[in-house]
């Protein structure tokens, strides 16, 4: 355990709310009780009408493990719990819920993400990892699929073969290597990516958010339309973008040669 009892941590400020997970000796991999407190975590960053950014994060030198492996253990001839109740009961709400937060995610991988816990990185919006960190489909080491969305997203970031390799051989992909076949953002210097995660959080919470939400539901939509869907749901999702306060503010800021000052709203 970290300096506190809290798995998980928050903390608001400057619109960005940052969300910590905090069991730094196990790299934060997760427990019932984990998944419980970051439940409630995402759930306090929804409601909260002043954040319009969430930041995710790791404490110690991991950024997540994927689910602690400690109390999966089974003794021979014993009944080993439903792995399907635990990713109905955790893991996929929890992606459910960052897809759908509306507002950017942003996640700052600051070291291994192995298992769930880089499918839950990859599940964020815009993903910056330290050039020390790493992803790790580790399932097939144990003899699981990738979960928390990763037979899903890793085929779009990276594509059918390099996904299926990753998926069958667990091989380690390095933060710079992740960037450079579009699994993520960008690798930052390790000394600086909490300061270009942070600045990049709160750039980002200044922004239109109501639009950012709405760029973020039609791309998310993209993979499983054909284009005439995704037309017809560019055309909706425009029109309720055009009756943004924000909207309007951009265009007379526009017209009027001065910085907008959105709100969010
Ligand atoms: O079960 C379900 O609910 C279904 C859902 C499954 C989702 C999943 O995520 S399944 C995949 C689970 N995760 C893994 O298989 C990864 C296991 N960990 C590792 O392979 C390695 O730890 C890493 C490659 C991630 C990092 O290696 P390294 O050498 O940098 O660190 P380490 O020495 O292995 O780990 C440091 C400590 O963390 C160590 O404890 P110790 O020896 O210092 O007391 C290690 O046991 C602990 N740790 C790391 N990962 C986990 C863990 N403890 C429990 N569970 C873990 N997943």
């Amino acid at each position: 355990m970290g300096s506190t009892d809290k798995t998980i941590l928050l903390d608001i400020a400057d619109g960005v709310a940052t969300i910590t997970l905090n069991r730094p000796d196990r790299l934060n991999s997760f427990t019932a009780a984990m998944h419980e407190e970051l439940r409630e975590a995402v759930g306090e960053v929804r409601d909260d009408k002043a954040v319009r950014c969430l930041l995710l994060t790791g404490a110690g030198r991991g950024f997540c493990a994927g689910q602690d492996l400690s109390d999966r253990a089974v003794a021979p001839g014993a009944q080993g719990p439903d792995l399907g109740v635990s990713i109905e009961t955790n893991y996929n709400p929890l992606v459910r819920s960052l897809r759908a937060l509306p507002m950017p995610v942003v996640c700052a991988v600051n070291g291994v993400a192995a298992g769930a816990g880089a499918n839950i990185a990859l599940a964020c919006d815009i993903v910056l990892a330290a050039r020390s960190a790493s992803f790790i489909q580790a399932f097939c080491k144990i003899g699981l699929i990738p979960d928390s969305g990763g037979t899903w997203t890793l085929p779009r970031l990276v594509g059918h073969a390099r996904a299926m390799g990753l998926a069958m051989l667990g091989d380690k992909v390095s933060a710079e290597q992740a960037e450079a076949w579009g699994m993520i953002w960008k690798a930052v210097d390790d000394d600086r990516l909490m300061a270009e995660a942070g600045a990049l959080a709160r750039q980002l919470a200044t922004q239109p958010t109501r639009g950012l939400a709405l760029i973020k539901q039609a791309l998310n939509a993209s993979s499983a339309n054909d284009l005439d869907t995704q037309l017809d749901l560019e055309r909706d999702l425009q029109r309720e973008a055009g009756r943004t306060h924000d909207y309007r503010e951009g265009v007379a800021a526009f017209v009027e040669k001065r910085a907008p000052k959105f709100e969010g709203r």
